[in-house]
């Protein structure tokens, strides 16, 4: 506002106007003096300590993003070999429980023929170091699980049945169990699982010690077959038949499956004629009788009657150190076989099936 004589027609008017009032400090285009308001030293005090605490605020922002980047860089990643990576224990935990759960599988359905800790019965041995390094793979296992035993000899009356819910008939395994069970029979051995409750997964606990119950894997991360041996074949009774004879019967070649690892040479034939017979059944993966009688220093004759439909079996004789006598003809049931023994001196002589250590008897020849 200006009393000066100027443009605005209310400016020209007669009237004198009322003497200009000073404006209200308040007003917002104030005077020059309330625009250069000074700061107070009280005020610029607290402008001053206002702005470092920002500053505080600040610093302690960038602490804590550098120290939980540098903290979460440790638990995720786990640099320079701290500890394991979290994505790494995550992973072997669920290996561990896999583990574990497939030692439950095992036992509830695998374990009646090939043996609680895969030692071998009705069904071949699993737990062997040879087998477990290459022949028993993860996709093999899966493919037995698949197709049943007739994928591993092609035997259609194999005992195995299919366990797989996706092999034909489907079996009643899904394929989560039969990942687990693989994951078990392919579990390291230098590592201790925990037996658990299948349903609750609670820890076992030994009736007598109250001790957790425990087992470790079979397979030996460190084995490996001796130079030069022939991998295991791909069905596990060729074994048996063809490459077991080669340890024992080097000197006498392929030959008589009779006899082939007796110390004197074999006069069988020529004795047989009137040689006493000693008859041996075998039924249910066991002999009927375990208990034989035989005449020492003569040639005999072993009825060897295998009464197990499909099931492979032969009598081997062994000397009380271990060494072997005499070893039979291997032959699935149902069916019969003469085994022509050589003479045997005084003493008892325990015998086994091969294919089932299992399988056991003592001979006495008197
Ligand atoms: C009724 C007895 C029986 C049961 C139960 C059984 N198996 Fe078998 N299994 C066999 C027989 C017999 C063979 C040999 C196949 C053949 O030649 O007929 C075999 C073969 C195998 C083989 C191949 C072995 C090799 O040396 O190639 C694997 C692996 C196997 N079984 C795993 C299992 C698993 C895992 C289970 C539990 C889910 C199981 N089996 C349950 C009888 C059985
Ligand atoms: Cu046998």
């Amino acid at each position: 506002m200006s009393d000066e004589p100027g443009l605005e027609p209310e400016q020209r008017l007669p009237v004198p106007r009322p003497p200009a009032e000073p404006a209200p400090v308040e007003r917002f285009s104030g005077p020059p003096q309330t625009r250069s308001v000074e700061l107070t030293p009280e005020r610029a005090a607290q402008v001053v300590r206002q702005s470092s605490n920002a500053r505080w605020v600040g610093f302690l922002t960038v602490v804590i993003v550098v120290l939980f980047t540098a903290i979460y860089w440790f638990y995720e990643l786990a640099p320079l070999g701290f500890t394991e990576p979290r994505l790494d224990s995550e992973s072997n935990a669920q290996q561990v429980t896999a583990v574990e759960r497939g030692y439950n599988l095992y036992q509830a359905n695998c374990a009646r023929c090939h043996g609680k800790d895969g030692e071998g019965g009705i069904g071949p041995a699993l737990h062997r170091q040879d087998k477990l390094f290459a022949h028993l793979s993860d996709d093999y296992i899966a493919a037995v699980m698949e197709v049943g035993g007739r994928y591993v000899c092609g035997n259609p009356d194999s005992l195995m049945p299919v366990w797989s819910n996706e092999g034909h008939p489907p079996g009643p395994l899904n394929y989560v169990q039969i990942e687990e069970l693989i994951t078990f029979i392919r579990a390291p051995s230098d590592q201790t699982y925990t037996i658990r409750d299948a349903e609750l997964q609670e820890p076992k606990l030994d009736p007598v010690t109250g001790q957790v119950q425990t087992f470790k894997g079979w397979r030996d991360v460190d084995f490996k077959p001796a130079p030069g041996a022939t991998p295991y074949p791909a069905c596990w009774a060729d074994e048996f038949n063809t490459a077991s004879a080669a340890p024992s019967a080097a000197p006498s070649g392929s030959g008589a499956p009779s006899g082939s690892g007796a110390p004197q040479p074999t006069s069988a034939p020529s004795g047989s004629a009137n040689a006493t017979v000693v008859p041996v059944v075998a039924q249910g993966i066991k002999f009927t009788t375990t208990e034989l009688t035989a005449p020492a220093d003569a040639p005999f004759v072993i009825e060897f009657d295998n009464q197990d439909a499909g099931t492979p079996h032969n009598i081997e004789i062994k000397d009380s150190a271990g060494a072997e006598v005499f070893k039979g003809e291997i032959f699935p049931g149902v069916d019969k076989r003469q085994y022509q023994v050589p003479a045997l001196k005084g003493g008892s002589y325990p015998f086994i099936c091969t294919v089932h250590p299992t399988m056991t008897g003592t001979l006495t020849a008197q």
